[in-house]
């Protein structure tokens, strides 16, 4: 392929804030009396904080309220928040910051396509801002994924073509949304949960970007 730019996901992507997200849940879920486990928390990787709500609420059984739920999705985060305050540079995953300057050398241009509201304060804590021409996040976008909306913004304001870009992304419903938008994409993680991207790979340690032309 022509590659002419990547749009990472951040969260699971560059750096572990599903953990995060998941001692938050976690914590609620228990404040409403079931267990959350961190295979339940598997479907609500990439997807809205309403979403994300929703399907907790459906795991344990629980009805509440409409006006209660925008209650409940503030708590958690508000935990989140708490959490994600502390992070530092240490916590970029591997290999993530080899593949961004590497990329930028040779000039392909990096975007971040996060649902995450939070974005802006996880790349301020973690230092990473300067390596992303573009930053979408939860803030500019309307549909979460599998919508492509977030990736096809990406690839617009790096004025490319959906089909010079490659997505990274951790979550089924990321993977969705890249095929949804016409983009090759590349999944990081596990093969039984991201089989639907175009690579599969465990990490950002060794890919290369003659791996990513091939695509
Ligand atoms: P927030 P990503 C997503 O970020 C997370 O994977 C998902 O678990 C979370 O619910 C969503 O952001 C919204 O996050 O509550 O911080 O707005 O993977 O798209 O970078
Ligand atoms: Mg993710």
């Amino acid at each position: 392929m022509d590659l002419r730019g990547c749009i990472f996901d951040l969260d699971g992507v560059i750096v572990d804030t599903a953990k995060y997200h998941f001692m938050a849940w976690r914590r609620l879920a228990k404040e409403l009396g079931f267990e959350f486990t961190v295979e339940d928390n598997e479907a609500l990787k990439g997807v809205s904080r309403m979403t994300s709500l929703e399907i907790l609420l459906r795991t344990g059984g629980v009805t509440v309220r409409e006006k209660e739920k925008a209650v409940l999705a503030a708590r958690k985060n508000g935990w989140y928040v708490e959490f994600i305050s502390g992070m530092t540079p240490d916590e970029i995953l591997p290999g993530s910051i080899r593949l961004l300057k590497s990329l930028r050398k040779a000039g392909i241009l990096t975007a971040i396509g996060s649902a995450s509201r939070n974005a802006g304060t996880i790349l301020d804590r973690i230092e990473l801002r300067e390596m992303f021409d573009v930053i979408v996040d939860g803030n500019k976008i309307h549909k979460a994924k599998p919508d492509p909306e977030v990736f096809l913004r990406g690839a617009e304001e790096m004025n490319l073509p959906p089909s010079s870009c490659i997505v990274f992304e951790d979550a089924q419903a990321g993977i969705e949304a890249a095929i949804a938008g016409g983009m090759k994409s590349v999944g990081v993680g596990s093969p039984e949960l991201l089989g639907h991207a175009d690579l599969v790979i465990p990490d950002l340690k060794k890919i290369t970007l003659k791996e990513l032309r091939n695509l």
